[in-house]
């Protein structure tokens, strides 16, 4: 069984609650259209940056952009369910969040599909994401906005390089990693070779430092915002997920809005995407000397090893069998 809620029973709920049939609406104080958007990312992560720096002046005549951070007002993976069920409007979404309720989305979360931050976009913009945003705002209620490029995801261990120097996935065997806690996400940990384990991206420093896990897997600016060099030793540079997050939207809040108010809606967050990619990427390259300064190792694997491994546990997995007839080859096609 791949999914937590399964879509049946994800859309009986909603259907339920009168949501999917468009009954949120949104909420306005001082009459300006309140924006609340929940990320269980911190005040200071690039993405929140880039939306106060590229969207809120977009927005800020007609809407009140209320961003919340830490996963304070709805945990990690229940955003989108807040959504649906219009108790929240916005939130940074993965694709593995969107797995829980379309298995299809699982092929965006695979290791080793995406290959950087520009073919990410290029496919977000592609025809073949149409069927994927069309199946989330029918079905859930849900606008995928925007792509948010969120880097290359990287193995980050408590052990020294001397204690354990990783070269391929068996290395990795018997290594307790953290991984977000969905099913998608427990897969890509076990298709390294680790054994995976759920932990709330908020547990995550503590789990750390006190042993709970031998490990996580975030990209560098993520590894270093959160402050999870302080109590790991090594960096492998597996690259194993080049990551995104979706910026979403409640359709009924945005079927709310009048066309000049989409169009700023839009053109804020392309303004923040282009602002997160920027930073993220310039910090990619510039934090592997700074986690070196605080006396990390930071080194690449065998990342053809890694590939070929990852790739083979995807192979008629029940998460490829997900997949629509061909996409993978569509994605792989995109930008060549
Ligand atoms: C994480 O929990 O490791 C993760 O990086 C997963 C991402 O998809 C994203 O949800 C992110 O956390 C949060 O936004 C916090 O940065």
């Amino acid at each position: 069984m791949i999914t937590k809620f399964s879509r049946r029973t994800a859309m009986s709920i909603l259907f339920a609650a009168g949501v999917v049939a468009g009954a949120a609406a949104p909420s306005y104080a001082a009459d300006k259209i309140v924006l609340r958007l929940a990320t269980s990312g911190s005040e200071s992560d690039i993405r929140s940056i880039s939306m106060l720096e590229g969207f809120a002046p977009l927005v800020e005549d007609f809407a009140d952009y209320k961003p919340s951070y830490n996963g304070t007002i709805f945990a990690q993976n229940t955003e989108l369910d807040a959504i649906s069920r219009g108790n929240l409007e916005m939130s940074i979404a993965s694709a593995q969040e969107l797995t829980q309720f379309f298995p299809e989305f699982s092929v965006f979360a695979a290791g080793y599909v995406h290959q950087d931050a520009a073919h990410q976009v290029a496919v977000f913009n592609a025809p073949l994401m149409d069927q994927y945003k069309e199946m989330a705002e029918e079905q859930l209620g849900i606008k995928l906005l925007e792509v948010f490029y969120l880097g290359n995801r990287h193995v980050n261990l408590r052990q020294s390089k001397d204690e354990l120097t990783v070269t391929t996935p068996a290395d990795l065997a018997g290594v307790n990693l953290r991984m977000p806690g969905t099913d998608s996400w427990q897969f890509l940990g076990a298709s390294l070779g680790a054994s995976p384990t759920p932990l709330a991206f908020a547990e995550v420093y503590t789990g750390l430092s006190t042993g709970a896990v031998d490990g996580q897997d975030n990209p560098l600016p993520t590894t270093v915002d959160k402050k999870f060099y302080e109590v790991t030793k090594q960096v492998v540079l597996t690259s194993h997920l080049v990551d995104l997050n979706y910026v979403v939207i409640g359709k009924a809040v945005w079927d709310g809005l009048t066309p000049e108010q989409q169009d700023a809606v839009q053109e804020g967050l392309k303004a923040a995407a282009a602002i997160n990619m920027e930073k993220q990427i310039e910090q990619e390259t510039s934090l592997v000397s700074f986690l070196e300064s605080e006396g990390l190792d930071v080194y690449e694997p065998d990342l053809t090893a890694f590939r070929a491994h990852v790739q083979q546990q995807y192979v008629g997995s029940e998460f490829a069998q997900a997949w629509p007839e061909g996409i993978l080859e569509q994605i792989n096609a995109v930008g060549n």
